[in-house]
């Protein structure tokens, strides 16, 4: 069913679900930017999803941009990918063995990704960004890392250093927990700044075994890399024997089949892969040049298993996902949408103060609320008002629209989005934009 914007809504259903998940799950939830607890207000509770809409147990529907944070880039339930699963899963769910499917997502990666020569499928991006690491760290001998402050790479101590997505969302730049030991091999630069950089390389000259950065980051909201920033990352890391790391788990296959790797013509030593890879299951990947990747065992002395790695059911999601992706002309639709999406906000904006600005990589965007200039960095994005934000993300709920619940992440735009969609949202933010 369509969602039919400014309806009264009840969430009360919703309120009963989290009262009672609190009582046995932290938080009341199992990841902590869908508590809400971001944009002052608490969660949908879902039942079900379809194409572009998803529905919550009070039976209200919505156009959603979350889509489960970039996996759902052919929207909700996709019948082709649905019905690839159920036949996969009738043979069995796991079976801890090497299947010849895995090799098949493992060749399509490569084929895809020119700079990945070998992979290694994970459950999590999470655990593929902590294995990329230690990669890196048992290749180059070095033992210190950097990353750019804002960037997200999942939830393992070394890079929950002034990390961006939910730690960014609660201000909790460093997580407690995390040993000063550890905290103190992790270097922090501004993304952007490449005079940062270069101090910072030359500070560590020797020390340094690899920098990992989102190429567009969009984990302190979408924040766009500078003309050439990349390039100088990439120019700098390969002079002084650094690994380069593009976590690529939210725009791989979103912002261009081939990530933003293939936007930029630029090739990381290493790639981290997630989210579409999976198709909506469990998945990450971490890969790249032959001579790093055959360190890991059983060949190679840097140890790194799972239980559920290379899963069948997850593994089929993702070839048959990547596969309609390679066929079809969804890119060019989700460009499309975008633009649309873009100048119909461009529009609105032009009518009202100043303060409202939209970042936008293809079908990835961000609508930040700042101080009236591009946000390019952690700093500035902290700089932005999160209580004009809360009360936008408030209207456009109220209004059938769902947002991504905090300023600092970003909202995906996926195949089964259709203008009039497009056109929906634009009149909802311009009503929420008129309040907050
Ligand atoms: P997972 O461990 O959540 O699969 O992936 C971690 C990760 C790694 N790298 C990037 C660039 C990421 O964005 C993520 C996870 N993204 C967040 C949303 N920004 C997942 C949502 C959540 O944490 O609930």
């Amino acid at each position: 069913m369509k969602p039919v914007c400014s309806i009264k809504k009840s969430f009360k259903r919703s309120a009963g679900s989290f009262k009672l998940a609190k009582r046995f799950i932290p938080g009341g939830v199992n990841s902590p930017v869908r508590s809400f607890k971001a944009v002052g207000t608490t969660p949908l509770f879902i039942s079900r999803a379809k194409g572009a809409y998803i529905h919550d147990v009070d039976g209200n529907s919505f156009i959603d941009y979350v889509m489960s944070w970039g996996p759902m880039i052919l929207g909700h339930a996709d019948e082709r990918v649905e019905k690839s699963v159920v036949r996969i899963l009738r043979q069995g769910a796991s079976f801890g063995a090497p299947t010849g499917k895995e090799t098949e997502l493992a060749r399509l990666i490569a084929d895809i990704y020119p700079s990945i020569k070998k992979v290694r499928l994970t459950s999590s991006g999470t655990e593929a960004a902590m294995s990329a690491i230690r990669l890196a760290r048992a290749y180059t001998g070095r033992e210190k890392i950097l990353k750019f402050e804002g960037c997200y790479h999942g939830h393992a101590d070394s890079l929950l250093v002034k990390a961006g997505s939910g730690a960014a969302t609660f201000g909790v730049p460093s997580s407690l927990g995390v040993n000063k030991t550890t905290a103190r091999d992790t270097i922090t630069v501004p993304f952007n700044d490449i005079e940062r950089f270069e101090d910072a390389v030359s500070e560590e000259r020797g020390n340094l075994a690899c920098v990992i950065v989102e190429p567009i980051p969009a984990n302190m909201g979408v924040v766009l890399p500078k003309p050439g920033f990349l390039e100088r990352l990439r120019q700098i890391t390969k002079k002084n024997g650094i690994v380069l790391i593009f976590d690529e788990v939210i725009t791989g296959f979103r912002v261009a089949l081939g990530g933003a790797q293939e936007l930029y013509g630029i090739h990381p030593d290493l790639t981290i892969l997630g989210k579409i890879l999976g198709g909506g299951f469990p998945i990450g990947a971490f890969g790249g040049r032959t001579e790093i990747m055959e360190l890991l065992a059983p060949d190679g002395p840097v140890y790194q298993a799972g239980t559920l790695s290379g899963n069948p059911v997850a593994v089929e999601a993702g070839i048959v996902t990547i596969r309609i992706l390679m066929r079809n002309k969804i890119y060019d639709k989700l460009q499309h949408l975008g633009d649309v999406f873009e100048s119909g906000l461009e529009r609105i904006l032009g009518r009202r103060p100043r303060g409202v600005i939209l970042q936008r990589c293809a079908s990835l965007f961000t609508i930040f609320f700042t101080k009236d200039k591009e946000v390019l960095n952690y700093k500035d994005a902290l700089a932005c008002d999160t209580d004009a934000f809360a009360l936008f993300f408030r209207g456009m709920l109220k209004r059938g629209i769902y947002f991504a619940p905090s300023q600092f992440e970003a909202n995906f735009i996926s195949a089964k989005h259709s203008l009039k969609d497009i056109e929906e949202t634009l009149e909802a933010c311009e009503r929420s934009l008129a309040r907050a």
